[in-house]
Formats: structure tokens, C-alpha cells, sequence
């Protein structure tokens, strides 16, 4: 008997007996944080629901990193009942109000009843503060353009994805990609990519001309692999950063088709790839291209020579080069950002490449290796990037700015620099492993979500991107062992998560296709060989997504997950609508018999948004079963009839 009571201490329940964990919640929706982004001065209304009568203090556990002179400090900020919510009323909604400063706030929830003392931060109610868990954050000034929220994209790669003007093909040999190796022209579109130095032909007037089938999608926004002049079919490796490729077309059909989509409410978001250029750039001209002196032909006397980073001596890592690289690949020097000039040219002056771009009415930039840009060899520099937020946002407020990160992303992310991120670590890899591979359970994919929603502020969160796969990976479906279902499932959850889901061409159609150069196949135009399945899937999901600013902008609450049956059900939650999600990752029919009393009341009778089928709430639950089972990789949209 003695034993007992040090080992009641050392294994303390995950929540207090007293206080009903579960009905909890709190996250970063408009109705339960408010305003979506605060500015300094305003009144912050945090909000969080419990059970009816549970409860019997709730307190926002402040932590303002702008007190005692930035050392930072704790703020308690009580909380009131302001009313009861919930089909029955079954939920107390309790509310804080604080005004905000200028500084960032962490926050979390403290409630207590009967002694017990629970914590919520965004994983859920836990018995007490878990410091791997980052808390809810608040960025005072961080507004990022509205239009990009939840907006559904699509990326092409330019040289794939349709030749609308067979006179600008490239040709055999027309140009060497490096001394001595000569480009080739694929016969047909119909072949396999070989490389980077491959051409299909595709061009901008063939996006143009398919503007048809992007709208016929619901796509909202393009986002264009590089388009500026360069030797490899990916362009990532620019020789001029003023003319589009005359491959793709002329700077005056780029305005025109930029401006044209733009009236059909499709914007193009460019690829900014401000980190290096190509050996065979103007202002580099290692081949002797152009009549002027480039900075590789003589570092001292050249215009550009201070325009890359030239090292004396021996250097082991870009040996046997003399300049500063990008991954010591000597195709791909690195612009130097500690020189003023590269800085004007780049990002400050009005006709800068970003500024000059964004003036042609494009929708914002994509910026390729963000973390990479900066000066030297080595440095990335953040002031790049809060320069190019101040001048590019007096220009346009509501140009889109996206990073390429493959890590937390926090850094640029703090509302001063970029409007979100192209997100591996909070999407794109959990459900890779979750829907593709199979090897995460539902469960932990569930948290993996969950931690990735509270990487940023909430602002952040609803413009990163969510793609299932991009011009670096292997193509979905090849992911997915090409079980096209597997697919299907993470569409689903791609489209009906926080975020904006961007496809990449040709994977709603089931384009498949290993590592690069197999994942930038062109798109096959010829619809007998299309997976209708998918491609019905996707428009229908996207309609739903414009349909409902729930699945944009709304709540997201995964409060019941069916682990043998891999099944995750979550609400999305806004002002006007609930929907309730069921997603399977399985391969055999599921009885179900789900709560939805947090949302619904009895007789209440919800339909599936999809199929159409409906169901009756008894006794608290929806009822999923027998001739009505989820089926094989079923998923369901449900909304109030
Ligand atoms: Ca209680
Ligand atoms: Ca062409
Ligand atoms: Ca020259």
C-alpha cells in the first residue's frame, strides 16, 4: 500500500478525471481566434470550447516575447462563458479578450475544475504542459493576400504541358546545354523525358490555349517552373532574367496570357530563382557568348565581376572552379548578395526582376532555395527577403510570396518575409506516408497534421501549399506503388485540410513517372487514356472547395480517427456551414458507428456532398454499416440537408 501513492505520482493520467478532455477545442479558425490577422492595437478574442457546466476557470496562457525587454513574460488573460454552442448546447464557449502589441504571443489554455489542472495546446487537452509541442502563435502586422487562402493551384512545367506553337520548337543542336553537347528535339510528344537538355516544345500559347480545361478544374492559381531564357529544358538555370525564353514565347505573349487568365480569375505565380544563374549567363559569360566582359572572363575588369564570389586560392569544395556555386554544381554560380548592385538588380529597384515581373500583373512569386540567397559562397541572408516583403507589398498587396523550404520554415515565416510555404514537413510527407506508402497509422498521421498546423501563424498556414508531388519527386502515383485509390485518398484529405492544395499537372489525370527526368512527362492530351476516376474526383473536391469557405477558412477539428480501420473523421467549421469528413486509407469496407453529437443533433439527416447518400443521426451517431460500410478507400463530405 505504501508503494501506491509514488506510483499514483509518477503516472499521472493523461487528463484530470474531473475535467472532460476530449470536448475541448481551440484552434486558429475565425471562430475561435479572431481577427484572422490582428494588427498591432487590435483586440484579440480567444475562444474555447468545453463541455456544458464543466469547467470551472479557463485561462489563456500567455507567453509575450516582448516583455522585460524582450527577455519575454508570462500574461494570464481570465476567460468567461459567453454562451453555450453545440446542436443541444451541450458545449460552453469560453472567451478572452486581450489587446495585442507589437510583439509575437505564444499562447496555450489552462483549465481547472475540482482541483484538476488540464493544459490544451494544439494536439489536444493534456494533464500538463508538453514544451515539444510549440504553441499557438500570434504574429501582430502578418496579413498575407486573402485571395490565396485555401485558393486551389496547379504547377506546369512549360516545356510538358501543351505546344500551342509548333514555329518556336526547339531543334536538334540548336544550342549547346554545355561545350560540346548539343540540345535535342523529342519526334513525338508522346516519348520519355531523357534529361535536363530534352525538348517536347510546350510553350505558354498551349497554356493559353487549355485555359478551358484549368477553369473546367476550378484552378485558382498557375504556378509556372521558370519561363525566363536558359539552356535546359527546366530553366532553373537562367541567362537572362529580363526575356522570357523565346522557346515559350515572347514577353508580349507572357503580359498577354498573364492578363487574359487573370479575367478569368486564374492567376500565374512565378518561379524566382534568385539564388544562382547559369554559367552561361549574360553577366557570368564563361563561353564568351556575348560582347561585353562577364564576370568569368575577368573577375577585375568586368561590370559584374563582384556579382559572384571569386576565391583566391585552393578550395577543396569547387575545385576545379574558382567561384561560388550553388551545391559547388559550376553550372550554377551563385549570385553574391553582399554586392549592392546584385540587390537592386535582383530586388530593390523598381524594374528589378521581382518588381519589373510582378508589374506585368502576375499573381507573386515563387522563390526557388530561399534559404540559400544571401552573400558569399555560404550565406543566406534574411534582409533579402524582409526587403523584397516591403517593396513588393507597397506594389501590390496582394502579391502571393512562397518559399521553397524542405525543413521547419518558421524563420521566414515570422510575417515579415514570405506569405507561406510550398509545405513538405506539415503536408506533402505525412501524407506520403500516411495515403501512399501505408506506413504511418492514422493516428500518427492525425498528429504529424496537427503539428504541422501549428508550425505558423494561422495567416501561413491557410496559403502554404499542398501538393502530393512536384517536379523534385517521383510522381504520386509511382509513390503510391500505382494504386491509383492510394491516390484518390490523398487527394481527398489534400483538398478538404487547411492549406491550398496545388496539383501538379498530369496527376489528376494519372500521369506516373519515377525520379527526375520520368517526373516531368509531358501531359496526355488524349483523354481515352485519362483516370476519369481522378479527375472527377479533383473538380468535384475543388468545386466543393470554392462552395464552401469551411473548407477554406474554416476549423479543423480531427476528433475521432477508427484506428484498425484507418479512418480519420474531422469537422471544418465557419460561420455559415459544418462539414464533417470521413476519409478511409484502407482496402476493405469499414463498419463505422461515428459520434457526431459535437456537431449534429438527433434526426438531423446529413448528405454526402459526393455521392449524395444520406444519414440519420440516433442516439448521438451516424451509422455506417452493412449495405451502407465505407467502402474500400471511401470518403465522405457530409453537410446538414
Ligand atoms: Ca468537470
Ligand atoms: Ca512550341
Ligand atoms: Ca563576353
Amino acid at each position: 500500500m505504501l508503494l501506491l501513492i509514488p506510483l499514483l505520482a509518477l503516472f499521472p493520467s493523461e487528463q484530470c478525471g474531473s475535467i472532460e478532455g476530449d470536448a475541448i477545442f481551440h484552434d486558429q479558425s475565425p471562430l475561435y481566434c479572431a481577427p484572422l490577422e490582428p494588427m498591432p492595437g487590435d483586440t484579440v478574442s480567444l475562444r474555447l470550447r468545453a463541455a456544458v457546466g464543466d469547467l470551472q476557470s479557463a485561462t489563456v496562457r500567455i507567453w509575450d516575447t516582448g516583455l522585460n525587454g524582450g527577455a519575454g513574460g508570462e500574461v494570464l488573460v481570465p476567460m468567461w462563458i459567453e454562451t453555450q454552442v453545440g446542436p443541444t448546447q451541450n458545449f460552453d464557449l469560453w472567451r478572452g479578450d486581450f489587446t495585442l502589441g507589437n510583439d509575437t504571443l505564444w499562447y496555450r489554455f489552462r483549465m481547472e475544475d475540482q482541483g484538476c489542472t488540464d493544459v490544451y495546446q494544439i494536439t489536444g487537452t493534456l494533464n500538463n504542459w508538453d514544451p515539444a509541442i510549440r504553441d499557438f502563435q500570434i504574429r501582430p502586422g502578418f496579413q498575407g493576400p486573402s485571395w490565396a487562402r485555401g485558393a486551389v493551384g496547379y504547377q506546369i512545367f512549360p516545356d510538358r504541358f501543351e505546344n500551342g506553337n509548333p514555329s518556336n520548337d526547339p531543334q536538334n543542336g540548336e544550342w549547346e546545354i554545355a561545350p560540346g553537347i548539343g540540345i535535342t528535339a523529342h519526334a513525338s510528344w508522346n516519348e520519355l523525358p531523357t534529361g535536363g537538355s530534352d525538348f517536347f516544345g510546350g510553350d505558354l500559347l498551349g497554356i493559353w490555349q487549355r485555359r478551358d480545361y484549368l477553369q473546367w478544374l476550378g484552378v485558382d492559381f498557375l504556378w509556372l517552373n521558370p519561363v525566363f531564357e536558359s539552356r535546359s529544358n527546366h530553366r532553373y538555370d537562367a541567362t537572362s532574367y529580363d526575356r522570357i525564353d523565346s522557346h515559350l514565347g515572347t514577353n508580349a505573349e507572357f503580359q498577354t496570357m498573364v492578363q487574359g487568365l487573370r479575367q478569368q480569375g486564374t492567376r500565374v505565380i512565378l518561379d524566382g530563382v534568385m539564388n544562382h544563374c547559369s554559367s552561361w549567363n549574360e553577366w557570368f559569360d564563361r563561353y564568351h557568348v556575348y560582347p561585353w566582359t562577364g564576370a568569368h572572363e575577368d573577375p577585375v575588369s568586368s561590370a559584374y565581376g563582384d556579382w559572384f564570389t571569386f576565391l583566391p586560392g585552393f578550395h577543396p569544395l569547387n575545385f576545379p572552379e574558382n567561384y561560388c556555386s550553388w551545391f559547388a554544381i559550376n553550372s550554377l554560380p551563385k549570385l553574391n548578395y553582399a554586392n549592392p548592385e546584385v540587390r537592386d538588380r535582383m530586388v530593390r529597384a523598381p524594374d528589378s526582376v521581382l518588381r519589373g515581373w510582378l508589374q506585368t500583373g502576375i499573381g507573386g512569386w515563387r522563390l526557388d532555395a530561399a534559404e540559400d540567397v544571401g552573400p558569399g559562397c555560404d550565406g543566406g541572408d534574411h534582409s533579402v527577403w524582409t526587403e523584397m516583403r516591403n517593396l513588393l507589398k507597397a506594389d501590390d498587396p496582394d502579391a502571393l510570396l512562397i518559399l521553397e523550404e524542405w525543413g521547419d520554415a518558421l524563420p521566414w515565416l515570422e510575417g515579415d518575409q514570405f506569405d507561406g510555404v510550398m509545405d513538405f514537413n506539415g503536408f506533402l510527407f505525412p501524407v506520403q506516408d500516411y495515403c501512399l506508402s501505408r506506413n504511418d497509422s492514422v493516428a500518427t498521421f492525425r498528429d504529424r497534421i496537427l503539428k504541422g498546423l501549428r508550425a505558423y501563424a494561422a495567416t501561413a498556414n491557410h496559403s502554404s501549399w499542398h501538393q502530393l508531388g512536384n517536379h523534385d519527386l517521383s510522381r504520386a502515383l509511382t509513390r503510391a506503388g500505382l494504386d491509383a485509390d492510394r491516390v484518390r485518398e490523398a487527394t481527398f484529405l489534400q483538398f478538404t485540410l487547411p492549406g491550398s492544395p496545388v496539383l501538379y499537372y498530369g496527376d489528376e489525370i494519372g500521369t506516373i513517372g519515377g525520379n527526375d527526368p520520368d517526373n516531368r512527362r509531358t501531359f496526355d492530351w488524349n483523354l481515352a487514356n485519362w483516370d476519369r476516376d481522378t479527375v472527377k474526383l479533383v473538380r468535384k473536391l475543388s468545386q466543393l472547395r470554392h462552395r464552401y469557405s469551411a473548407l477554406r477558412e474554416g476549423s479543423f477539428d480531427p476528433y475521432w480517427v477508427h484506428h484498425a480501420g484507418r479512418v480519420m473523421v474531422f469537422a471544418r467549421e465557419d460561420a455559415q456551414d459544418v462539414l464533417l469528413m470521413i476519409a478511409g486509407s484502407n482496402n476493405a469496407p469499414q463498419n463505422l458507428n461515428i459520434p457526431v453529437d459535437r456537431y449534429f443533433a438527433d434526426g438531423d439527416v446529413l448528405e454526402d456532398q459526393i455521392s449524395n447518400r444520406s444519414y440519420v443521426v440516433v442516439n448521438g451517431k451516424i451509422n455506417l454499416s452493412g449495405s451502407d460500410a465505407l467502402e474500400a478507400h471511401g470518403y465522405r463530405v457530409l453537410h446538414l440537408r
